[in-house]
Protein backbone atom coordinates (compact mmCIF):
# COMPACT_ATOMS: atom_id res chain seq x y z
CA UNK A 1 0.00 0.00 0.00
CA UNK A 2 1.05 3.97 -0.56
CA UNK A 3 0.61 6.09 2.46
CA UNK A 4 -2.21 7.79 0.52
CA UNK A 5 -4.27 4.64 0.90
CA UNK A 6 -3.76 4.37 4.67
CA UNK A 7 -6.41 6.65 6.61
CA UNK A 8 -3.71 7.28 9.36
CA UNK A 9 -0.64 9.33 10.03
CA UNK A 10 2.33 8.99 12.21
CA UNK A 11 3.44 5.77 14.07
CA UNK A 12 1.15 2.72 13.64
CA UNK A 13 -1.55 1.73 16.72
CA UNK A 14 0.79 -0.98 17.96
CA UNK A 15 3.22 1.97 19.31
CA UNK A 16 0.03 3.62 20.70
CA UNK A 17 -0.72 0.28 22.71
CA UNK A 18 2.39 -0.48 23.59
CA UNK A 19 2.00 -3.80 22.10
CA UNK A 20 0.86 -5.91 18.79
CA UNK A 21 -2.49 -6.06 20.27
CA UNK A 22 -4.90 -3.62 21.70
CA UNK A 23 -4.98 -6.08 24.92
CA UNK A 24 -1.33 -6.01 25.66
CA UNK A 25 -1.01 -2.92 27.91
CA UNK A 26 -1.21 -3.44 32.21
CA UNK A 27 -4.23 -3.25 33.49
CA UNK A 28 -5.69 -0.32 35.61
CA UNK A 29 -5.25 -0.46 39.48
CA UNK A 30 -7.44 -3.25 40.27
CA UNK A 31 -10.70 -3.45 42.34
CA UNK A 32 -10.29 -3.37 46.28
CA UNK A 33 -11.73 -1.82 48.59
CA UNK A 34 -9.92 0.17 50.59
CA UNK A 35 -10.88 4.08 52.63
CA UNK A 36 -11.01 5.94 49.06
CA UNK A 37 -12.53 3.13 46.78
CA UNK A 38 -16.16 2.06 47.77
CA UNK A 39 -16.88 -1.45 46.19
CA UNK A 40 -21.13 -1.85 46.04
CA UNK A 41 -20.27 -5.95 46.16
CA UNK A 42 -18.73 -8.43 47.05
CA UNK A 43 -15.31 -9.15 45.88
CA UNK A 44 -14.45 -12.79 45.41
CA UNK A 45 -11.24 -14.01 46.33
CA UNK A 46 -10.50 -14.58 43.24
CA UNK A 47 -10.70 -10.67 42.91
CA UNK A 48 -12.80 -11.30 39.63
CA UNK A 49 -16.84 -12.40 39.81
CA UNK A 50 -17.76 -14.99 37.75
CA UNK A 51 -18.83 -13.86 34.23
CA UNK A 52 -21.93 -15.87 34.29
CA UNK A 53 -23.67 -14.85 37.83
CA UNK A 54 -23.20 -11.39 38.97
CA UNK A 55 -21.61 -10.85 42.24
CA UNK A 56 -23.48 -10.77 45.52
CA UNK A 57 -24.22 -7.28 46.64
CA UNK A 58 -21.93 -5.88 49.57
CA UNK A 59 -24.56 -5.47 53.10
CA UNK A 60 -24.60 -2.46 54.28
CA UNK A 61 -27.04 -0.14 55.92
CA UNK A 62 -29.02 2.95 54.14
CA UNK A 63 -27.66 6.55 55.02
CA UNK A 64 -29.31 9.36 54.40
CA UNK A 65 -27.29 12.53 54.59
CA UNK A 66 -25.82 14.83 52.43
CA UNK A 67 -22.05 12.33 51.99
CA UNK A 68 -24.37 9.46 50.37
CA UNK A 69 -26.66 9.17 47.15
CA UNK A 70 -30.08 9.57 48.69
CA UNK A 71 -31.72 6.07 47.80
CA UNK A 72 -35.64 5.79 46.80
CA UNK A 73 -36.26 2.87 49.09
CA UNK A 74 -34.68 4.88 52.37
CA UNK A 75 -37.20 4.14 54.96
CA UNK A 76 -36.45 8.33 55.45
CA UNK A 77 -37.91 8.99 51.90
CA UNK A 78 -40.96 10.85 52.88
CA UNK A 79 -43.75 11.95 50.37
CA UNK A 80 -46.70 13.96 51.08
CA UNK A 81 -50.27 12.66 50.20
CA UNK A 82 -53.50 13.69 50.69
CA UNK A 83 -55.62 11.17 52.39
CA UNK A 84 -59.78 11.09 52.07
CA UNK A 85 -60.43 13.76 54.19
CA UNK A 86 -58.10 16.01 52.16
CA UNK A 87 -55.40 15.99 54.68
CA UNK A 88 -51.35 15.76 54.05
CA UNK A 89 -49.87 12.92 55.41
CA UNK A 90 -45.92 11.51 55.37
CA UNK A 91 -45.64 8.37 53.42
CA UNK A 92 -42.81 6.71 52.67
CA UNK A 93 -42.12 7.36 49.32
CA UNK A 94 -40.98 3.54 48.35
CA UNK A 95 -44.28 2.23 48.92
CA UNK A 96 -45.75 4.42 46.66
CA UNK A 97 -43.63 3.41 43.98
CA UNK A 98 -44.36 -0.28 44.87
CA UNK A 99 -48.38 0.17 44.81
CA UNK A 100 -47.60 2.20 41.62
CA UNK A 101 -45.72 -0.63 39.85
CA UNK A 102 -47.77 -3.47 41.26
CA UNK A 103 -50.40 -2.39 38.81
CA UNK A 104 -49.81 -3.43 34.72
CA UNK A 105 -48.05 -0.94 32.96
CA UNK A 106 -50.02 -1.35 29.03
CA UNK A 107 -48.73 1.76 27.17
CA UNK A 108 -46.93 5.31 27.38
CA UNK A 109 -50.00 6.97 29.60
CA UNK A 110 -49.83 4.52 32.01
CA UNK A 111 -46.20 4.50 32.54
CA UNK A 112 -46.35 8.45 33.03
CA UNK A 113 -49.27 8.08 35.34
CA UNK A 114 -47.27 5.54 37.42
CA UNK A 115 -44.57 8.18 37.41
CA UNK A 116 -46.41 10.64 38.58
CA UNK A 117 -48.05 9.11 41.22
CA UNK A 118 -44.66 9.39 43.27
CA UNK A 119 -43.92 13.41 41.54
CA UNK A 120 -47.43 14.59 42.10
CA UNK A 121 -45.68 18.12 42.32
CA UNK A 122 -44.99 17.60 38.59
CA UNK A 123 -48.22 16.48 37.59
CA UNK A 124 -48.97 19.86 35.58
CA UNK A 125 -45.39 20.28 34.72
CA UNK A 126 -44.56 17.22 33.14
CA UNK A 127 -46.00 16.03 29.64
CA UNK A 128 -44.27 13.02 28.47
CA UNK A 129 -44.44 14.75 25.03
CA UNK A 130 -41.21 12.38 23.53
CA UNK A 131 -42.55 9.00 25.76
CA UNK A 132 -46.25 9.43 23.83
CA UNK A 133 -44.36 9.93 20.65
CA UNK A 134 -42.14 7.39 20.79
CA UNK A 135 -44.45 4.76 21.44
CA UNK A 136 -47.61 5.99 20.25
CA UNK A 137 -45.92 7.22 16.81
CA UNK A 138 -42.40 6.26 16.28
CA UNK A 139 -42.43 2.85 16.91
CA UNK A 140 -44.03 0.09 15.21
CA UNK A 141 -47.41 -1.45 16.94
CA UNK A 142 -45.60 -4.51 17.45
CA UNK A 143 -42.56 -3.10 18.50
CA UNK A 144 -44.21 -1.11 21.10
CA UNK A 145 -46.22 -4.14 22.05
CA UNK A 146 -43.00 -5.73 23.16
CA UNK A 147 -41.72 -3.49 25.20
CA UNK A 148 -44.79 -3.06 27.60
CA UNK A 149 -45.51 -6.75 27.26
CA UNK A 150 -41.72 -8.13 27.77
CA UNK A 151 -39.33 -5.68 28.57
CA UNK A 152 -41.03 -2.70 30.73
CA UNK A 153 -42.28 -6.01 33.22
CA UNK A 154 -38.52 -6.57 33.69
CA UNK A 155 -37.29 -3.55 33.58
CA UNK A 156 -40.19 -2.80 37.28
CA UNK A 157 -38.65 -6.23 38.74
CA UNK A 158 -35.28 -4.38 38.25
CA UNK A 159 -36.74 -0.89 39.81
CA UNK A 160 -38.02 -3.05 42.56
CA UNK A 161 -35.07 -4.89 43.71
CA UNK A 162 -33.08 -1.92 44.31
CA UNK A 163 -33.18 -2.55 48.32
CA UNK A 164 -31.71 -6.20 47.55
CA UNK A 165 -29.72 -5.61 44.51
CA UNK A 166 -27.96 -1.99 46.64
CA UNK A 167 -27.75 -2.51 50.03
CA UNK A 168 -24.43 -0.53 51.19
CA UNK A 169 -25.11 3.19 50.95
CA UNK A 170 -23.18 5.00 47.38
CA UNK A 171 -20.97 7.49 47.92
CA UNK A 172 -20.84 10.80 46.32
CA UNK A 173 -18.14 11.20 44.55
CA UNK A 174 -17.77 14.91 45.61
CA UNK A 175 -15.66 17.76 44.96
CA UNK A 176 -11.67 18.15 45.55
CA UNK A 177 -11.44 14.40 46.27
CA UNK A 178 -10.37 11.61 44.42
CA UNK A 179 -12.69 8.52 45.13
CA UNK A 180 -13.48 5.32 43.18
CA UNK A 181 -16.70 3.82 43.19
CA UNK A 182 -17.53 0.16 41.52
CA UNK A 183 -20.78 -1.60 41.18
CA UNK A 184 -21.53 -4.62 39.24
CA UNK A 185 -23.51 -4.32 35.16
CA UNK A 186 -26.74 -5.95 37.29
CA UNK A 187 -26.42 -3.28 40.17
CA UNK A 188 -26.00 -0.79 37.50
CA UNK A 189 -28.80 -1.56 35.70
CA UNK A 190 -31.13 -1.25 38.92
CA UNK A 191 -30.31 2.06 39.50
CA UNK A 192 -30.68 2.97 35.91
CA UNK A 193 -34.06 1.21 36.02
CA UNK A 194 -34.94 3.70 38.84
CA UNK A 195 -33.85 6.43 36.71
CA UNK A 196 -35.97 5.23 34.25
CA UNK A 197 -38.92 5.43 36.27
CA UNK A 198 -37.77 8.73 37.59
CA UNK A 199 -37.52 7.55 41.16
CA UNK A 200 -34.47 9.16 42.77
CA UNK A 201 -35.89 11.55 45.91
CA UNK A 202 -34.54 15.36 45.96
CA UNK A 203 -33.16 15.21 41.94
CA UNK A 204 -35.93 17.45 39.84
CA UNK A 205 -35.68 20.49 41.40
CA UNK A 206 -34.06 23.25 39.48
CA UNK A 207 -33.20 25.61 41.70
CA UNK A 208 -29.74 27.02 42.23
CA UNK A 209 -30.62 26.32 46.02
CA UNK A 210 -31.23 22.72 45.60
CA UNK A 211 -29.37 19.88 47.29
CA UNK A 212 -28.38 18.92 44.08
CA UNK A 213 -27.46 21.60 42.14
CA UNK A 214 -24.49 20.77 41.52
CA UNK A 215 -24.61 17.53 40.40
CA UNK A 216 -26.08 16.17 36.96
CA UNK A 217 -29.24 15.39 36.95
CA UNK A 218 -30.31 11.85 36.30
CA UNK A 219 -33.90 11.09 36.23
CA UNK A 220 -35.36 9.94 32.85
CA UNK A 221 -38.36 12.91 33.01
CA UNK A 222 -36.41 15.28 31.60
CA UNK A 223 -35.86 13.18 28.45
CA UNK A 224 -39.71 12.31 28.19
CA UNK A 225 -40.56 15.99 28.43
CA UNK A 226 -38.73 17.14 26.13
CA UNK A 227 -40.33 18.56 22.41
CA UNK A 228 -39.51 15.04 21.42
CA UNK A 229 -37.07 16.09 18.52
CA UNK A 230 -36.14 12.84 16.18
CA UNK A 231 -32.50 12.52 18.24
CA UNK A 232 -34.34 12.31 21.42
CA UNK A 233 -36.67 9.66 20.29
CA UNK A 234 -33.33 7.85 18.58
CA UNK A 235 -31.35 8.34 22.12
CA UNK A 236 -34.60 6.47 23.32
CA UNK A 237 -34.62 3.81 20.98
CA UNK A 238 -30.65 3.11 22.41
CA UNK A 239 -32.02 3.06 26.64
CA UNK A 240 -35.01 0.75 25.74
CA UNK A 241 -32.74 -1.36 23.75
CA UNK A 242 -30.23 -1.32 26.37
CA UNK A 243 -32.99 -2.29 28.94
CA UNK A 244 -33.68 -5.19 26.29
CA UNK A 245 -30.50 -6.56 26.27
CA UNK A 246 -30.17 -6.36 30.31
CA UNK A 247 -33.30 -7.70 31.52
CA UNK A 248 -32.95 -10.85 28.23
CA UNK A 249 -29.62 -11.63 29.81
CA UNK A 250 -27.95 -10.30 33.08
CA UNK A 251 -24.60 -9.14 32.50
CA UNK A 252 -21.70 -10.55 34.48
CA UNK A 253 -19.35 -7.80 34.65
CA UNK A 254 -18.29 -5.04 37.19
CA UNK A 255 -17.93 -1.03 36.52
CA UNK A 256 -15.56 1.49 38.52
CA UNK A 257 -15.58 5.17 38.03
CA UNK A 258 -13.08 7.26 39.43
CA UNK A 259 -12.65 11.06 40.20
CA UNK A 260 -9.39 12.12 39.98
CA UNK A 261 -8.84 15.30 41.58
CA UNK A 262 -5.46 17.18 41.38
CA UNK A 263 -4.33 19.91 44.05
CA UNK A 264 -3.36 22.81 42.69
CA UNK A 265 0.40 22.75 43.38
CA UNK A 266 0.97 19.70 42.17
CA UNK A 267 -0.07 20.35 38.38
CA UNK A 268 3.03 20.85 36.10
CA UNK A 269 4.51 24.29 35.55
CA UNK A 270 4.18 24.11 31.76
CA UNK A 271 6.12 26.74 31.01
CA UNK A 272 9.37 25.24 32.89
CA UNK A 273 8.69 21.82 31.60
CA UNK A 274 11.53 20.03 29.55
CA UNK A 275 10.46 17.20 28.16
CA UNK A 276 11.03 17.04 24.28
CA UNK A 277 7.55 16.82 22.47
CA UNK A 278 9.44 13.91 20.45
CA UNK A 279 8.87 11.72 23.28
CA UNK A 280 5.39 11.28 22.34
CA UNK A 281 4.09 8.43 20.11
CA UNK A 282 1.65 10.33 17.70
CA UNK A 283 -0.84 8.66 15.83
CA UNK A 284 -3.33 10.55 13.57
CA UNK A 285 -6.81 8.91 11.84
CA UNK A 286 -9.24 10.46 9.91
CA UNK A 287 -11.04 7.39 9.43
CA UNK A 288 -12.23 5.66 12.76
CA UNK A 289 -13.99 7.04 15.80
CA UNK A 290 -13.59 7.49 19.67
CA UNK A 291 -15.28 4.52 20.59
CA UNK A 292 -13.91 2.01 18.41
CA UNK A 293 -10.37 2.81 19.35
CA UNK A 294 -10.38 -0.39 21.05
CA UNK A 295 -7.44 -0.78 24.14
CA UNK A 296 -7.42 2.70 24.15
CA UNK A 297 -8.33 5.16 26.77
CA UNK A 298 -11.07 6.66 25.22
CA UNK A 299 -11.52 10.50 26.12
CA UNK A 300 -15.23 11.59 26.54
CA UNK A 301 -15.85 14.96 25.68
CA UNK A 302 -17.77 16.18 28.25
CA UNK A 303 -19.74 18.55 30.08
CA UNK A 304 -18.61 19.64 33.78
CA UNK A 305 -21.80 18.01 34.84
CA UNK A 306 -21.44 14.80 33.31
CA UNK A 307 -23.47 13.79 30.23
CA UNK A 308 -24.18 17.04 29.51
CA UNK A 309 -27.23 17.18 27.18
CA UNK A 310 -28.01 13.40 27.67
CA UNK A 311 -30.96 13.97 29.53
CA UNK A 312 -32.21 16.76 27.71
CA UNK A 313 -31.42 17.79 23.67
CA UNK A 314 -27.89 17.17 23.43
CA UNK A 315 -27.26 14.49 20.80
CA UNK A 316 -22.96 15.18 20.25
CA UNK A 317 -20.00 13.42 20.99
CA UNK A 318 -20.95 12.58 24.79
CA UNK A 319 -24.78 12.28 24.33
CA UNK A 320 -24.15 9.66 21.90
CA UNK A 321 -21.18 8.18 24.21
CA UNK A 322 -24.15 7.87 26.89
CA UNK A 323 -26.15 6.47 25.18
CA UNK A 324 -25.01 3.62 23.27
CA UNK A 325 -23.35 2.76 26.43
CA UNK A 326 -25.86 3.90 29.21
CA UNK A 327 -23.87 2.56 32.06
CA UNK A 328 -21.53 5.10 32.01
CA UNK A 329 -24.79 7.41 32.84
CA UNK A 330 -24.93 6.10 35.99
CA UNK A 331 -21.75 8.33 36.55
CA UNK A 332 -24.42 10.78 37.06
CA UNK A 333 -26.26 9.91 39.80
CA UNK A 334 -22.79 10.60 41.91
CA UNK A 335 -20.64 12.61 40.50
CA UNK A 336 -20.47 16.26 41.46
CA UNK A 337 -19.62 18.58 38.56
CA UNK A 338 -16.24 18.71 37.31
CA UNK A 339 -13.73 21.43 38.43
CA UNK A 340 -10.49 22.43 36.67
CA UNK A 341 -8.48 20.24 38.29
CA UNK A 342 -10.41 17.30 37.94
CA UNK A 343 -11.75 14.37 35.84
CA UNK A 344 -13.65 11.22 35.94
CA UNK A 345 -13.04 7.60 34.40
CA UNK A 346 -14.80 5.02 34.10
CA UNK A 347 -13.58 1.52 33.86
CA UNK A 348 -15.56 -1.42 32.33
CA UNK A 349 -18.49 0.05 30.39
CA UNK A 350 -20.47 -2.48 27.96
CA UNK A 351 -21.43 -0.87 24.27
CA UNK A 352 -24.97 -1.68 23.24
CA UNK A 353 -25.86 0.06 20.49
CA UNK A 354 -24.90 0.81 16.97
CA UNK A 355 -25.87 3.83 15.51
CA UNK A 356 -25.06 6.38 12.46
CA UNK A 357 -25.32 10.29 12.05
CA UNK A 358 -24.37 12.26 14.32
CA UNK A 359 -26.46 15.29 15.99
CA UNK A 360 -30.00 15.84 14.78
CA UNK A 361 -29.19 13.05 12.05
CA UNK A 362 -28.34 10.65 14.84
CA UNK A 363 -30.37 7.06 14.73
CA UNK A 364 -30.01 4.07 16.65
CA UNK A 365 -29.79 1.19 14.15
CA UNK A 366 -28.92 -1.77 15.91
CA UNK A 367 -27.60 -4.36 18.33
CA UNK A 368 -23.87 -4.33 19.30
CA UNK A 369 -22.36 -7.08 20.56
CA UNK A 370 -19.58 -6.07 22.80
CA UNK A 371 -16.65 -8.32 22.67
CA UNK A 372 -13.97 -6.42 24.77
CA UNK A 373 -12.47 -8.55 26.93
CA UNK A 374 -12.55 -8.48 30.76
CA UNK A 375 -9.59 -7.23 33.41
CA UNK A 376 -8.52 -9.61 36.14
CA UNK A 377 -11.50 -7.51 38.47
CA UNK A 378 -14.02 -8.62 35.77
CA UNK A 379 -14.04 -5.06 34.04
CA UNK A 380 -14.62 -5.01 30.58
CA UNK A 381 -11.29 -3.17 29.48
CA UNK A 382 -12.68 -0.20 28.00
CA UNK A 383 -11.71 2.77 30.24
CA UNK A 384 -13.85 6.01 28.98
CA UNK A 385 -12.23 9.27 30.27
CA UNK A 386 -14.59 12.30 30.78
CA UNK A 387 -12.53 15.70 30.80
CA UNK A 388 -14.35 18.71 30.27
CA UNK A 389 -13.28 21.71 28.02
CA UNK A 390 -14.33 25.09 28.67
CA UNK A 391 -17.00 26.40 26.16
CA UNK A 392 -15.75 29.53 24.39
CA UNK A 393 -18.39 32.41 23.48
CA UNK A 394 -14.97 33.74 20.78
CA UNK A 395 -11.96 32.36 19.39
CA UNK A 396 -10.34 35.38 21.17
CA UNK A 397 -11.40 34.33 24.15
CA UNK A 398 -10.33 30.35 23.74
CA UNK A 399 -6.66 31.88 22.85
CA UNK A 400 -5.62 33.52 26.36
CA UNK A 401 -2.85 32.48 28.85
CA UNK A 402 -5.12 31.21 31.67
CA UNK A 403 -7.74 29.28 29.35
CA UNK A 404 -4.67 27.63 27.65
CA UNK A 405 -3.30 26.37 31.11
CA UNK A 406 -6.64 25.59 32.20
CA UNK A 407 -7.17 22.98 29.53
CA UNK A 408 -3.85 21.47 29.59
CA UNK A 409 -4.07 20.86 33.41
CA UNK A 410 -7.48 19.32 32.64
CA UNK A 411 -6.10 16.96 29.80
CA UNK A 412 -3.14 16.16 31.94
CA UNK A 413 -4.78 15.17 35.35
CA UNK A 414 -7.41 13.10 33.26
CA UNK A 415 -4.21 11.65 31.26
CA UNK A 416 -2.29 10.84 34.66
CA UNK A 417 -5.23 7.94 36.04
CA UNK A 418 -3.52 5.27 36.76
CA UNK A 419 0.36 6.51 35.79
CA UNK A 420 3.05 5.91 38.26
CA UNK A 421 4.55 9.40 38.44
CA UNK A 422 7.82 7.89 39.16
CA UNK A 423 8.51 6.06 35.86
CA UNK A 424 10.72 6.99 33.64
CA UNK A 425 8.85 5.10 30.38
CA UNK A 426 5.98 5.86 28.59
CA UNK A 427 2.10 4.87 30.13
CA UNK A 428 0.21 2.13 28.33
CA UNK A 429 -2.33 2.21 27.03
CA UNK A 430 -2.19 5.29 24.88
CA UNK A 431 -4.86 7.66 24.70
CA UNK A 432 -7.61 7.62 21.81
CA UNK A 433 -8.84 11.46 21.50
CA UNK A 434 -9.36 14.52 18.77
CA UNK A 435 -11.37 17.48 18.69
CA UNK A 436 -12.00 17.90 22.05
CA UNK A 437 -13.86 21.04 22.74
CA UNK A 438 -14.21 22.10 19.14
CA UNK A 439 -17.89 21.36 18.96
CA UNK A 440 -20.46 22.16 20.71
CA UNK A 441 -17.89 24.26 22.62
CA UNK A 442 -16.53 26.07 19.98
CA UNK A 443 -13.05 25.35 20.27
CA UNK A 444 -10.53 25.35 17.55
CA UNK A 445 -8.48 22.21 16.56
CA UNK A 446 -5.15 23.46 15.61
CA UNK A 447 -4.74 24.76 19.00
CA UNK A 448 -6.74 22.04 20.96
CA UNK A 449 -4.69 19.44 19.68
CA UNK A 450 -1.21 21.12 20.67
CA UNK A 451 -2.46 21.41 23.80
CA UNK A 452 -3.43 17.32 24.01
CA UNK A 453 -0.12 17.27 22.43
CA UNK A 454 1.49 19.19 25.67
CA UNK A 455 -0.32 17.39 27.82
CA UNK A 456 0.14 13.70 26.72
CA UNK A 457 3.71 14.11 26.52
CA UNK A 458 3.92 15.78 29.71
CA UNK A 459 1.43 12.48 30.84
CA UNK A 460 4.10 10.38 28.92
CA UNK A 461 0.93 8.93 27.31
CA UNK A 462 0.69 7.43 23.79
CA UNK A 463 -1.76 9.64 21.47
CA UNK A 464 -3.85 8.73 18.91
CA UNK A 465 -5.85 11.06 17.56
CA UNK A 466 -9.34 10.58 15.63
CA UNK A 467 -10.13 13.99 13.35
CA UNK A 468 -13.92 12.89 12.65
CA UNK A 469 -13.16 12.68 8.46
CA UNK A 470 -10.98 15.92 8.54
CA UNK A 471 -8.37 14.64 6.28
CA UNK A 472 -6.40 17.76 6.13
CA UNK A 473 -6.83 18.69 9.83
CA UNK A 474 -4.90 14.90 10.23
CA UNK A 475 -2.36 15.86 7.79
CA UNK A 476 -1.74 19.36 9.40
CA UNK A 477 -1.56 17.90 12.64
CA UNK A 478 0.71 15.06 11.81
CA UNK A 479 2.81 17.77 10.08
CA UNK A 480 3.55 19.84 13.45
CA UNK A 481 3.96 16.96 14.77
CA UNK A 482 7.05 16.18 12.94
CA UNK A 483 8.13 19.53 12.35
CA UNK A 484 8.24 20.32 16.51
CA UNK A 485 9.89 16.75 17.55
CA UNK A 486 12.27 17.16 14.34
CA UNK A 487 13.57 20.07 16.39
CA UNK A 488 13.19 18.94 19.76
CA UNK A 489 10.63 21.23 20.90
CA UNK A 490 10.00 20.40 24.38
CA UNK A 491 6.57 20.68 26.34
CA UNK A 492 8.05 24.38 28.15
CA UNK A 493 9.07 25.93 25.04
CA UNK A 494 5.72 25.02 22.72
CA UNK A 495 3.93 26.59 25.60
CA UNK A 496 5.70 29.54 25.88
CA UNK A 497 5.54 29.89 21.63
CA UNK A 498 1.75 29.59 22.10
CA UNK A 499 1.34 32.00 24.93
CA UNK A 500 3.88 34.13 22.28
CA UNK A 501 1.01 33.84 19.47
CA UNK A 502 -2.32 34.58 21.37
CA UNK A 503 -0.20 37.77 22.58
CA UNK A 504 0.69 39.12 19.44
CA UNK A 505 -0.21 37.34 16.29
CA UNK A 506 -3.38 37.33 14.52
CA UNK A 507 -5.45 34.47 15.44
CA UNK A 508 -6.08 31.43 13.31
CA UNK A 509 -2.61 30.91 11.78
CA UNK A 510 -0.57 29.17 14.71
CA UNK A 511 0.89 26.51 12.45
CA UNK A 512 2.41 28.98 10.59
CA UNK A 513 3.73 31.05 13.35
CA UNK A 514 5.20 28.03 14.91
CA UNK A 515 6.54 27.14 11.34
CA UNK A 516 8.42 30.66 11.60
CA UNK A 517 9.75 30.39 15.18
CA UNK A 518 11.79 27.34 14.24
CA UNK A 519 12.82 28.77 11.15
CA UNK A 520 13.87 31.98 12.71
CA UNK A 521 15.70 29.72 15.43
CA UNK A 522 17.88 28.05 13.29
CA UNK A 523 19.21 30.80 11.05
CA UNK A 524 22.85 31.36 12.14
CA UNK A 525 22.54 34.21 14.75
CA UNK A 526 24.61 36.78 12.86
CA UNK A 527 23.09 40.53 13.79
CA UNK A 528 22.53 41.05 9.95
CA UNK A 529 20.21 37.58 10.19
CA UNK A 530 18.78 38.94 13.07
CA UNK A 531 17.48 41.83 11.51
CA UNK A 532 15.55 40.04 9.11
CA UNK A 533 14.08 37.44 10.70
CA UNK A 534 12.53 40.67 12.91
CA UNK A 535 12.21 41.84 9.04
CA UNK A 536 10.14 38.88 8.39
CA UNK A 537 8.20 38.83 11.38
CA UNK A 538 7.11 42.12 11.25
CA UNK A 539 5.68 41.13 7.27
CA UNK A 540 4.13 37.70 8.67
CA UNK A 541 2.40 39.89 11.42
CA UNK A 542 1.21 42.26 8.54
N1 LIG B 1 -15.04 10.22 17.57
C1 LIG B 1 -14.12 11.14 17.21
N2 LIG B 1 -14.40 12.46 17.10
C2 LIG B 1 -15.65 12.85 17.33
C3 LIG B 1 -16.67 11.95 17.68
C4 LIG B 1 -16.33 10.57 17.80
N3 LIG B 1 -17.22 9.66 18.14
N4 LIG B 1 -17.81 12.65 17.83
C5 LIG B 1 -17.52 13.92 17.58
N5 LIG B 1 -16.22 14.08 17.27
P1 LIG B 1 -18.44 17.74 20.81
P2 LIG B 1 -17.19 19.60 22.71
C6 LIG B 1 -15.50 15.32 16.94
O1 LIG B 1 -19.13 18.89 20.19
O2 LIG B 1 -16.98 20.69 21.73
C7 LIG B 1 -21.76 17.86 24.81
O3 LIG B 1 -23.04 18.38 24.98
C8 LIG B 1 -16.26 16.25 16.02
O4 LIG B 1 -15.31 16.91 15.19
O5 LIG B 1 -19.25 16.60 21.30
O6 LIG B 1 -16.13 19.31 23.71
C9 LIG B 1 -21.05 17.71 26.14
O7 LIG B 1 -21.91 17.25 27.14
C10 LIG B 1 -16.91 17.20 16.98
O8 LIG B 1 -17.23 18.44 16.39
O9 LIG B 1 -17.50 18.18 22.02
C11 LIG B 1 -20.61 19.12 26.39
O10 LIG B 1 -21.64 19.90 26.93
C12 LIG B 1 -15.83 17.35 18.03
O11 LIG B 1 -15.30 16.03 18.13
C13 LIG B 1 -20.25 19.61 25.02
O12 LIG B 1 -21.00 18.81 24.10
C14 LIG B 1 -16.29 17.84 19.35
O13 LIG B 1 -17.40 17.10 19.81
C15 LIG B 1 -18.80 19.40 24.71
O14 LIG B 1 -18.53 19.96 23.47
Amino acid sequence: RTMSEYTWRGVPLSEIYGSQSPWGAPEFPLVIPSYNHTVLYHVPNTGRPAQDSPPKPKSGNDVWNHDFVRMPCSNQSLYPVEDRNGETKLKKRWEIIEQALSKPICNSQQLADAILSYNTKFKSLWKFKALHKLFNECLEQEESDYFFNVTLPEIVKLVLALPKLIQAPIPLLKQHKSKSISLSQLQISCLLANAFFCTFPRRNNTKKTSEYASYPFINFNRLYNSSGSDSTLEKLKCICHYFRRVTMKVPGGVVTFSRRAVPQDSLPLWRASEISISSLPVHVDSATTIEDAHGLIQVDFANKFLGGGVLNFGCVQEEIRFVICPELMISMLFTEMLKPNEALMIIGCERYSNYSGYGSSFHWTNDYSDSTPFDSSGRRRCAVLAIDALPYASVRHEHNRDMITRELNKAWVGLTYGTDAKSEGLNYPGVATGNWGCGAFGGTPHLKSLIQIMACTQAKRPMAYYTFSDIELRDDIANIYNLLARHNITVGKLYRYIIEYTADARIGQLHAFLQQKLLDENKPKSPVIEVMSSVSIFFYLL
